[in-house]
């Protein structure tokens, strides 16, 4: 995980940065949890923990890709990129390839999130929010949710 304010706007996507200039407790302060799943140790179980330590009980996977989306990539973009808010906590693994949450600090810059494999992102309902994909064009994520997804975006 890197972290980074991104002043450049409006892009959607980019690098990932070589060194993070905003930490985990800057984003702890805003009340983004950032957690690192153990390598070599099954996802489903660490998950099965994280889960019911916090009461979640659904689980899905995202396969953001030219190939899954067809012709509709561009349009799918185009809504996780626009600028949204949601009245639930959004919870992300990424499971393969990477992606970038932007999050606005108290200032309402951004801040960029850039995630790997075995990054698992909690951002607190309210934030105002995005995601993009890298040059990679890959990221296949896993959502948690509690009961039926409240992903409805309510858009800046
Ligand atoms: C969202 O709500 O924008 C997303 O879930 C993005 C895809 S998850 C990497
Ligand atoms: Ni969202």
């Amino acid at each position: 995980m890197h972290a980074y304010y991104y002043p450049q706007e409006p892009a959607v996507q980019g690098e990932a940065p070589t060194r993070s200039t905003v930490t985990t407790d800057d984003l702890l302060k805003l009340g983004v949890e950032y957690y690192r799943l153990k390598e070599g140790q099954d996802v489903d179980s660490q998950i099965d923990t994280f889960s019911s330590e916090r009461g979640y009980s659904n689980r899905d996977v995202v396969n953001i890709s030219p190939q899954s989306f067809g012709e509709s990539y561009a349009e799918k973009l185009a809504i996780f990129f626009q600028e949204h808010i949601h009245e639930d906590e959004e919870i992300r693994l990424i499971l393969e390839g990477s992606g970038f949450f932007d999050v606005r600090d108290k200032k309402d810059q951004w801040i960029r999130i850039a995630l790997e494999p075995l990054d698992l992102i909690v951002l607190p309902a309210g934030i105002y929010h995005r995601f993009a994909p890298d040059e990679k064009n890959f990221t296949k994520a896993m959502r948690v949710f509690k009961d039926l997804p409240k992903w409805t975006p309510i858009n800046r």
